[in-house]
């Protein structure tokens, strides 16, 4: 399914301001859209052929439907669960690197309202797929294989206050059922790959270390679908330089021990190199190749470059160029002008390769 250095993006791609207000990313109450509730549909289905135009006219193998027709990557699933009151926020203190490097003032407010977590008050159920039309229409539209994103549970409990559960290991292994029971329905449409948004497995580290296996384990429970695992840095919206975490290759190394198929790593930002990549044991591994907290477009012969080191430990099956995360916030002239990038640095790769 995963063809060797398949080019492909995180998730999101630019998304028009037409649609959504940048600045309420965070905010609960359904206000980032800007079309009114009559168009809304059109408007998001629209945006969505607009990033899967862009990500096929750049010629990336697997496309996305650029996570257009959802607010925000996290906050999204809950439309699928019983258990939660989504009235009812709490604040909390959301204690995490990245996020807490508010970048200006708007990024500071942003940061305000997200930390507002609606509360667990009862057993988490799946009751129904909150990704399926979204991938049903994907799938419909796109000419090239296509990637999915659910969130992981460790990330979603970040963003939930637990009066139900009282330990975030039975809370995040409930959530994992509940992703599960998603992902078997997205199956059923037939994506070439499912990939699991999990930042707080880098951010929570202790946590991942404690039960993150399991939680993997739960998470691909009866799925034949290849899953990756995004453990990432945070948006670079939020940090427009990121230094290299020196624990970041034990969060490699717990995604290695778990059963699922690969890992998308951060790599260009923060600067990583071929080391990182021993820490990866027999899986896919999806390497960032382009800056999302810069505006500048690499040139395909550093893309080129990276790769070529990249390969040095990671063969050409299992190896496969991407984008660090998730490009929602960027202008769209600079995000397709870093997917093109990342197109042509691998096909000099390619064509030396033969
Ligand atoms: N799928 C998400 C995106 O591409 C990943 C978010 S991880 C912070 O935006």
């Amino acid at each position: 399914m995963l063809r060797p250095l398949s080019t492909q993006i995180v998730g999101s791609y630019a998304k028009p301001h037409w649609l959504g207000r940048h600045e309420r990313i965070h905010h609960l109450d359904g206000s980032w859209w800007r079309p009114e509730a009559d168009v809304l549909e059109e408007a998001k289905q629209d945006a969505a052929l607009l990033a899967i135009y862009e990500q096929e006219r750049a010629g990336l193998d697997i496309v996305t439907d650029g996570e257009a027709q959802r607010v925000a990557y996290d906050r999204h699933f809950l439309a699928s669960l019983s258990g939660i009151d989504m009235m009812d926020a709490e604040k909390q203190a959301y204690v995490s690197e990245v996020e807490t490097r508010k970048r200006n003032a708007e990024v500071a407010e942003m940061m305000e309202h997200f930390q507002l977590n609606p509360k667990i008050v009862g057993p988490i159920e799946w009751v129904r797929s909150s990704a399926a039309k979204d991938l049903e229409f994907l799938v419909a539209h796109a000419r090239r294989p296509v990637k999915v994103n659910v969130v992981g549970p460790l990330t979603l409990l970040d963003r939930l206050a637990d009066h139900h559960y009282g330990n975030p290991r039975d809370a995040a292994m409930a959530l994992a059922g509940a992703i599960n029971k998603e992902m078997l329905a997205l199956e059923k449409l037939g994506p070439a790959v499912i990939q699991i948004d999990e930042p707080a497995f880098h951010f929570k580290l202790s946590r991942a270390r404690e039960f993150g296996v399991e939680l993997l384990t739960r998470l691909v429970e009866g799925l034949s679908t290849p899953v990756i695992v995004h453990a990432c840095y945070g948006y670079s919206l939020y940090a427009e330089s990121k230094t290299a975490n020196p624990t970041y290759h034990e969060v490699a190394e717990i995604i290695a021990a778990s059963p699922v198929q690969g890992m998308s790593l951060e790599y260009e930002q923060p600067g990583h190199g071929p080391e990182l990549l021993k820490h990866t044991g027999d899986k896919h591994v999806l390497i960032g190749l382009v800056n999302l907290g810069s505006r500048e477009i690499e040139t395909a012969e550093h893309v080129a470059t990276r790769l070529r080191a990249a390969l040095e430990v990671v063969p050409a099956e299992r190896l496969h160029p991407c984008t660090d995360c998730g490009m929602w916030f960027l202008p769209r002239a600079v995000a397709y002008g870093k997917i093109r990038a990342l197109v042509e640095g691998t096909k000099l790769v390619k064509d030396q390769l033969g």
